[in-house]
């Protein structure tokens, strides 16, 4: 069994409340939601990060899926004329706490810049 929360999201060993699915990413809500929308969105295959998923093979292709179900997600949740942010944390300074490339769509509100 994956000690990564997300692959067991993936798995389906953790559930989540999902709201896209391909065979290369998944999405889906956000437990701790800093905006109406708050959905996140993660390679199947587990990478910690975008320059780690784009060391593998085929990662480019997998890291572009991340991205087109994003973009789609935030089309099916009424954001798309609206507008929303995509933002990736990674690393220690970038405040990633789970070391599951993850891309959150936030949005339904005003977002400010800078952010913390
Ligand atoms: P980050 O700080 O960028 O690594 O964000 C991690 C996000 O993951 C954070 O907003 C909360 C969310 N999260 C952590 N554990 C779970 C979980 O088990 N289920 C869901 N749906 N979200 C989770």
């Amino acid at each position: 069994m994956s000690e990564c929360i997300f692959c067991r999201i993936v798995s389906g060993e953790i559930p989540a409340t999902e709201v896209g699915r391909t065979e290369d990413a998944v999405a889906f809500r956000d437990l701790n939601p800093q905006a109406p929308v708050h959905v996140l969105i993660i390679p199947t295959r587990h990478a910690a990060t975008a320059a780690d998923l784009l060391a593998q093979d085929g990662g480019a292709a997998r890291l572009a899926a991340v991205f087109a179900l994003a973009t789609r997600v935030a089309d099916e949740l009424g954001l798309a004329d609206r507008g929303y942010r995509l933002v990736a944390n990674t690393g220690a300074e970038g405040g990633q706490t789970v070391h599951h490339l993850h891309v959150h769509l936030l949005g339904g509100r005003q977002l400010t810049w800078p952010p913390g």
